[in-house]
């Protein structure tokens, strides 16, 4: 592998500024000399940002799972790709190794192909953290087929919803899946999605947790008999670069959750690139990262950067507090890990809890630790610094989202001095930019605005499934010609980067984006329920909670609050999922609206927040006198 690697900060200025002067020299060097391709390009890329059109190595031809698993074969057959750790510690670990995960994949492919599907179906997958998750996904990549995983804490209305829009034709999922003390039956859940989904015609059910489950005639097919039976090769789809490779559902400020597609060739080498050089993996190194593969944290750093790079990765059935607070510094002992990735909302729990939890386990493996999700704030940035990294491992602060496919600002270790709050510098390639409200770019130092970027990069979303619009309007039309981010940043005096939050109606909650706009329509489809709005406010361990306004209808008013509460999250619970749920409803009369009927949410806000010194500009609102109102019940 010949990624660059910079050494120094003065290397990576050098660096940076060729990749902005000669973008597409930079890029073809990257795809050019790190990967196995049956077809080069005719071009590295061809953009046209005014109207969401982007290309990377345009009529190239490769296929993702031959560079993640069959060339490391002759080299690493022997060596772990994967390393399972179960939910239950008593519960063996799995080693996975490159020979055995390339069968597998072959084996899964070749089922698939059985079951009648084909290059650009649509296959959805509802798995727990279970090794047949990473084998589901690269099978589908292996045929062309498309994928759209769905995060198993997902409700059956949520995992409806996302079938029906992508049209998806067969769903992997399993019996159950463990979490922590819990057990969760996902194959139920699927039972009751697929009630409302003509297009699925296939289910096949992994065995996990021995539940018993219905299997439906003609639908449902166990899978293992299935792979007993299927041939242990498999000759890969031949892919164009910009075929998809799959879906991820992401919360939207308003409507249906967006599907965003990501496609075959620019998120390889971007998964692969920043992979290699944000965690300075080398060769027998082990990575964990703890997110879920049903978010793009897992896609890009669990599974495809980490077998790009021909690495060892973890993958982690569980949860931080089970069977106790001391689980990931265990697991870390255990499996001698030497980068750990994980989330600031994960950091701040574990932080709550006694020291002695992280300082009797032996971390010294451990080289760099990163953080991703939210802005992490700087107590929570210590505490990971101080017991985690015993203030020798450098913390990547690593600020991206699902429609960059991958890592786009962060420091390098060992390059970038970190500063807490800051994700600091953009990686190689990247051109950020902040703007103003007149849509002017903001020259220079200590400045603050919303954040851009202005030239393409190859691991960027192409689409959004179903609605090339909604894409162009959600991200290229706010600031013409460039990728507007949803996300406000500052600059402080050196050119470092502090993201500091949305600046849409996403609110993010436990290190998940929730769109304000879903919970709001499952609330108000409440029979009790006139209106309400939802709002985000500072939460000490999952970062932001949830804070609902609530009007009621007049048959509602009598009823008894407490039951209604419970109802009200119930509902929000069944249409989105448990991660959803209020924290703090308030029922009030009306809410600040403008002249044209507009929530005036900046104010719910402040008042959420506790902040009541001053509102603003409440010139445009039709009811001034309920903001008085409201404060006056704030809970
Ligand atoms: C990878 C991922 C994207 C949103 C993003 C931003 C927030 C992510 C961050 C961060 C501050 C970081 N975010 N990483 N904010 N510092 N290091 O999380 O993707 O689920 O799509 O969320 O998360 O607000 O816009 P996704």
């Amino acid at each position: 592998m010949s990624y660059y690697q910079v050494k120094s900060l003065e290397q990576y200025f050098k660096h940076y500024n060729k990749s902005v002067r000669e973008p597409r020299k930079f890029w073809d060097k990257i795809a050019d000399e790190n990967f196995t391709w049956y077809q080069k390009w005719d071009k590295v890329v061809e953009f046209d940002m005014q109207e969401a059109e982007i290309k990377w190595f345009v009529n190239a031809k490769v296929n993702i799972t031959k560079n993640c698993i069959d060339r490391h074969l002759a080299k690493r057959g022997t060596k772990t790709a994967i390393i399972f750790e179960p939910n239950d510690p008593k519960e063996e670990a799995q080693h996975i190794t490159y020979n055995e995960l390339y069968e597998r994949v072959a084996k899964m492919a070749n089922v698939l192909r059985d079951q009648g599907i084909k290059k650009g179906d649509r296959v959805c997958i509802y798995l727990p953290m279970i090794p047949e998750l990473a084998v589901a996904v690269l099978a589908c990549a292996r045929i062309g087929a498309i994928n759209s995983v769905v995060f198993a804490g997902f409700s059956a209305s949520a995992v409806a919803t996302r079938i029906i829009d992508s049209g998806c034709k067969l769903v992997i999922t399993s019996d159950g899946g463990f979490r922590g003390s819990k057990t969760i039956e996902l194959k139920s859940i699927i039972d009751e999605a697929l009630q409302k989904c003509p297009t699925v015609e296939k289910v096949l059910v992994v065995k996990r947790t021995n539940t018993n489950v219905n299997m439906q005639e003609g639908r449902d097919q166990w899978l293992q008999p299935l792979l007993d039976d299927a041939v242990p090769n498999n000759v890969a789809e031949i892919m164009d670069a910009e075929d998809p490779l799959f879906i991820l559902y992401t919360s939207g400020s308003t409507g249906k959750p967006k599907g965003m597609m990501h496609t075959t060739a620019g998120y390889m080498v971007y998964t692969a690139y920043t992979f290699k050089n944000i965690f300075a993996y080398e060769e027998n190194d082990v990575y964990w990262c703890t997110a879920d593969i049903g978010w793009i944290t897992g896609h890009s750093y669990i599974l495809y950067g980490p077998l790009l790079n021909g690495a060892t990765t973890v993958i982690f059935e569980g949860v931080p507090s089970y069977p106790d607070f001391g689980r990931f510094w265990e697991v870390i002992d255990k499996h001698k890990v030497t980068q750990f990735y994980t989330a600031p909302t994960a950091i701040r729990s574990l932080a709550k809890e006694n020291w002695s939890w992280v300082d009797n386990h032996d971390l010294s493996t451990l080289k760099v630790i990163g953080s991703v999700g939210e802005p992490i704030n700087e107590e929570a940035w210590h505490w990971y610094n101080d017991h985690v990294g015993k203030k020798k491992c450098p913390i990547v602060d690593t600020w991206w989202q699902t429609e960059t496919g991958g890592i786009m600002i962060s420091p390098l270790p060992f390059v970038t001095p970190t500063k807490p709050t800051y994700a600091t510098l953009p990686l190689p390639g990247i051109q950020p930019v902040l703007m103003d409200e007149l849509r002017n770019e903001i020259e220079g130092n200590q400045v603050v605005g919303s954040l851009c970027i202005k030239f393409p990069w190859p691991g960027i979303a192409r689409t959004i499934w179903g609605d090339h619009q909604r894409f162009k309007e959600t991200y290229f039309s706010t600031f013409p010609g460039k990728y507007f981010t949803g996300d406000g940043a500052l600059r402080d005096e050196v050119g470092y980067y502090r993201i500091t939050g949305r600046v849409d109606d996403v609110v993010i909650v436990s290190g998940h984006n929730l769109g304000t706009a879903p919970i709001e329509d499952a609330i108000n489809e409440h029979p009790a329920v006139a209106e309400s709005a939802i709002v985000g406010f500072p939460h000490d361990v999952k970062g932001n909670a949830l804070y609902g306004f609530i009007i009621l209808k007049e048959s509602g008013e009598g009823r008894d609050r407490e039951n209604l509460i419970r109802e009200i999250n119930e509902h929000v619970s069944s249409h989105i999922g448990p991660i959803a749920k209020l924290d703090k409803i308030q029922f009030v009369s009306g809410l600040p609206k403008t002249r044209s009927g507009k929530i005036m949410r900046r104010i719910l806000r402040k008042i959420a927040e506790g902040d009541y010194s001053n509102f603003g500009d409440t010139s445009t609102l039709l009811n001034p006198e309920i903001v008085e109102e409201i404060k006056e019940g704030k809970l």
